[in-house]
């Protein structure tokens, strides 16, 4: 076909073409946003060789080489921040001001590990035997795979690329196969700023073949992996197969209590950015709100009142509040969760129809259940949608039994103005990342991110707690 362009995969230096597959948006599935090349197994293994090569070079390099890359990526990604937000709209389907926020946050998360590079320490001891001095330093751990999934599609890379190559680790990247556009504008962009060839390699394509192959290597260190509970079992039992390095963030089911002295607006605002802002489609989203009796109607009033005036429509359409649902597998999910909900006796509050707009995308109502309890499938399994449920409990320490009883535990919120109240609360909650009079989602890209239970496994990513999983650790003993 005359004039058809196909986004490449990058190996060792150099853009591969090969099959290649469409990027629907799902706005507007008339509207193909790039074809992008999926990558074979062979591809695979070629870009974790070149990873493998360009190890021993870039894991020696200039702390300001590699601080000038990443600066240079910061700043590129800023300069362009309109246009890629409008690529990340358009692919995954998130409101044009969230996908520019999220590409700002991959700006500032490169910003971040750039000035790590200049920051890189160790320590140094006396041994307990005398004339002995003791040095303990950070390594790089070795080629690393990269797997991230379709929900963030700049910043998740962002947030695994940036403290892989700062800390002199090798890349090879596998996006989700639904949204490669903005992987492959921040792989070009890095490519671009000088990364020496096989320091950084790009294999878009499906999981169960690039996915698969980076799985069955023996030559990648470590594999950094968000995505399904599933899938991470899988990457876990490979890399115990191969004794690699690996770290999963997973799904979530997040509860947001909300206390009778809670201010109602705060609470409402939480449980509908928790709820429903990017379609749902975080796994630090809110689909559990553990509501106690004397706010509980007003709550669901108030909240009911808002959603009302939330805008489901095209993603890139200013006014729109709620974008589509990613694609129709995922909305078929969250419908079939709907069902199942009425069925097991919760009363739908408000939503649950499938939408129609000016153009064919996967337009969903946003969801509200109430009467619902904590054991059914909609309180205990992550939908990945607009879907939320109302739980009534008697007083907080119910509440906060519910809010723990769960597979999962990234995040947790509470609405309150009792300061005894959010004081335990943040001691006892058993997730990784709790937040009081806030959204369970939208985190800083400076502090740890991670989860417990089901959700995570391994260290924290982001800030300077992501070298634990981007380093290793050295102790060199010398007599002096
Ligand atoms: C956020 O809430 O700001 O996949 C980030 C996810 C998470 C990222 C959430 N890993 O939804």
């Amino acid at each position: 076909m005359k004039g058809r362009t196909v986004f490449k995969n990058l190996i060792d230096g150099e853009w591969v073409s090969g099959e290649a597959g469409k990027n629907i948006n799902p706005s507007d599935t008339n509207d193909v946003v790039g074809e992008y090349a999926r990558a074979s197994a062979q591809d695979t293994k070629d870009a974790i060789a070149a990873a493998k090569a360009a190890f021993p070079t870039w894991s020696r390099s200039g702390i300001l080489e590699r601080h000038a890359v990443l600066k240079k990526t910061s700043d590129e990604i800023l300069a362009r921040k309109d246009e890629l937000g409008k690529l990340l709209a358009r692919e995954e389907g998130k409101t044009l001001p969230e996908a520019i926020g999220e590409t700002i946050r991959a700006a500032q998360i490169f910003d971040f590990f750039a000035g790590e590079c200049l920051r890189l320490a160790g320590e140094t001891l006396p041994s307990v035997r005398p004339n002995i001095g003791v040095e303990i330093t950070r390594e790089a751990i070795g080629p690393i795979g990269i797997i991230t999934p379709w929900n963030f599609p700049i910043a998740i890379p962002a947030w695994k690329i940036a403290p892989a190559l700062a800390y002199g680790n090798t890349v090879v990247l596998k996006p989700a196969d639904l949204v490669p556009g903005c992987a492959w504008a921040i792989v070009d962009i890095l490519h671009r700023a000088g990364l020496p060839k096989g320091v950084l390699n790009l294999v878009m394509g499906r999981g169960s073949v690039v996915g698969q192959a980076m799985l069955e290597s023996s030559d990648l260190a470590g594999i950094t992996f968000t995505g399904s509970t599933g899938t991470g079992k899988r990457v876990a039992l490979a890399s115990i197969e191969h004794n690699r390095k690996y770290q999963l963030e997973m799904g979530g089911k997040n509860p947001m209590v909300i206390l009778d002295d809670a201010d109602l607006n705060v609470a409402v605002e939480a449980a509908a950015n928790s709820g429903f802002f990017s379609t749902g489609q975080r796994c630090t989203a809110s689909s559990r709100l553990i509501v106690t009796e004397g706010i509980h109607d007003r709550f669901v009033s108030a909240l009911t009142e808002k959603l009302k005036t939330l805008n489901v429509d095209d993603a890139l359409k200013q006014g729109t509040h709620i974008g589509p649902v990613v694609d129709d597998k995922q909305l078929k999910t969250d419908t079939d969760y709907i069902e199942i909900g009425k069925q097991e006796g919760a009363t739908l509050a408000f939503g649950g129809e499938v939408l129609k707009r000016d153009t064919p995308g996967f337009y969903l109502q946003p969801t509200l259940f109430v009467n619902a309890t904590n054991s059914m499938r909609i309180a205990r399994e992550e939908i990945f949608g607009p879907v939320a449920s109302v739980i009534r409990v008697k007083d907080y320490e119910e509440a906060l039994t519910v809010a723990n009883d769960t597979p999962f535990g990234l995040s947790a919120g509470i609405a309150t103005t009792s300061l005894k109240h959010a004081t335990h609360f943040k001691r006892n909650s058993e997730a990784g990342m709790v937040m009081v009079n806030l959204p369970t989602a939208g985190v800083d890209f400076h502090v740890p991110f991670g989860g417990r239970k089901g959700s995570s496994f391994g260290s924290r990513e982001q800030g300077k707690y992501a070298a634990e999983f981007f380093t290793t650790v050295k102790t060199a003993y010398t007599l002096a």
